[in-house]
């Protein structure tokens, strides 16, 4: 199964975040209630590994935090912009959870995550489209902020790589406690 760490969005945020999703031609919007940021990405597990992920993560405890989002960016690769998503305020606390669910998984025996840690909720996938359009998308957008919400908890979720786009599901939820 193919497994990654994440955090899931309050409704709220999930409904503004929604009104991004249009005036983009050829992107692929992901859908509000699949809208997440990720902390971890292990990719493809067995039944015991899963098992071993998960006690790890149970022995996290970090207080629950606030965080922002702000701004619109994208990943490019060859010359062409592949996704688009909205970013976040730098956060010690974000950056405290999501250290330790390296360290999680690592002491559940995988290797360290060698790419550096880039906080983004991916909005879109894009095919194609021109860069014209997305600069006009991000003259429009790019400077999207609204109010910090509340962090109370984190999930283990399993992705389904369908032919219309990726599915997930929760499987385990790690809550955080008051400040
Ligand atoms: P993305 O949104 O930038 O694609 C499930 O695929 C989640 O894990 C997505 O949030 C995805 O980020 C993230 N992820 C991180 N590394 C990944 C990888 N190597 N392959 C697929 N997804 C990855």
């Amino acid at each position: 199964m193919r497994l990654f760490i994440a955090i899931l969005l309050p409704e709220p945020v999930r409904e503004a975040l929604s009104e991004l999703r249009s005036g983009l031609p050829g992107a692929r919007w992901v859908e509000p209630e699949a809208l997440h940021l990720t902390l971890r990405f292990m990719g493809e597990v067995d039944a015991g590994e899963a098992e071993d992920i998960d006690a790890a993560l149970t022995a996290i405890h970090v207080p629950a935090f606030d965080l922002a989002i702000s701004g619109i960016g994208s990943f490019q690769s060859r010359r062409r912009v592949r996704s688009l998503w909205v970013g976040l305020g730098r956060s010690e606390p974000l950056e405290r959870l999501q250290g330790k669910a390296e360290s999680a998984v690592v002491r559940a025996g995988f290797e360290p995550e060698r790419r550096k840690f880039k906080p983004h909720i991916t909005l879109a996938r894009l095919k194609k489209t021109p860069v014209g359009h997305v600069g006009a998308y991000m003259e429009t957008h790019g400077t999207f902020a609204m109010a910090a919400f509340a962090v109370t908890g984190f999930t283990l979720m399993r992705s389904y790589l369908n032919r219309d786009g990726p599915h997930y599901e929760t499987l385990a939820k790690y809550p955080l406690h008051g400040p």
